[in-house]
């Protein structure tokens, strides 16, 4: 589970990173975009790493294969959301919470929100039982900026189709109906409309560059010319 955000350290202050995740339906352009992000940020002197979910530390990429090869479908969108939680706190633990403590960026390929979207608008979970597991799961995190990457669903699906190599399968989400996956946009948008102070909804239909400036004009202005810093171990 992730520690308080500010705490007594031992050391002197340390400027905290930051937290940008990216979340959007199948094929949106999330890993693309993470690409275009860290390059610009290194080149503006931000030390950043991107991660992904679910994954992005070894338990929880564990998770990740037993997750994405349906054998937990069975059990319901609870015990996936449980599964999900179970490797966000593995993920929050090991790889988030020690980069967010060095001073460096973490920008993630989704996040808790797709536990939202996938399993509790798209899963109907009761979002009662969501929100004690986000409680458990992220403690006091949230991330600085979410960008939802919104498109059509059928693109994103005859994208996500493009891009997968001869032979290989679709994974436990990808074989949903085209009914799941709009309904997905339609969580990912409530979230966004929720939580604006947090929330950017990008135009994922754009050309990649396009969308590459637009998420680089929103994060540069949200985050790098932000007047406060919040500092972290004073
Ligand atoms: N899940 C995850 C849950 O159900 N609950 C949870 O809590 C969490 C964390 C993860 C699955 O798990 C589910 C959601 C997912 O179903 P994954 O393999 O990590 O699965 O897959 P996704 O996150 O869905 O990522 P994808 O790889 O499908 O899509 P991306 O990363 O959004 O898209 P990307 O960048 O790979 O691009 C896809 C293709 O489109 C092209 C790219 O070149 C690529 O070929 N492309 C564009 N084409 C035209 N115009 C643009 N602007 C383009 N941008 C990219």
């Amino acid at each position: 589970m992730s520690e308080p955000q500010t705490k007594a350290g031992d050391g002197a202050a340390r400027l905290r990173g930051k937290l940008i995740t990216l979340e959007g339906g199948e094929g949106a352009g999330k890993s693309t975009q993470i690409g275009h992000l860290l390059g610009r940020l290194g080149a503006a002197g931000i030390e950043a790493i991107a991660t992904r979910e679910p994954g992005g530390s070894e338990g929880a990429e564990i998770l990740r294969k037993i997750l994405l090869s349906g054998v937990v479908k069975p059990l319901g969108p609870a015990a996936e959301a449980i599964l999900f939680a179970a490797a966000r706190i593995d993920h929050i633990d090991n790889t988030i919470e020690p980069a967010l403590r060095a001073g460096k960026w973490v920008v993630s390929d989704r996040f808790s929100d797709s536990t939202r979207a996938y399993q509790g608008g798209a899963g109907e979970i009761d979002p009662r039982v969501l929100n004690g597991l986000e409680r458990v799961a992220l403690g006091d995190l949230r991330p600085d900026l979410t960008l939802i990457l919104d498109l059509p669903a059928e693109e994103g699906l005859r994208r996500a189709a493009r891009r997968r190599a001869p032979g290989e399968t679709l994974d436990r989400f990808e074989g949903e109906d085209l009914r799941f996956h709009e309904s997905l946009r339609a969580s990912f948008l409530a979230i966004a409309a929720a939580d604006a102070g947090r929330c950017v909804v990008i135009n994922a239909s754009a050309p990649e560059a396009e969308v590459a400036d637009a998420i680089w004009r929103v994060a540069s202005e949200r985050l790098i010319a932000a007047p406060a810093e919040q500092e972290y171990g004073a």
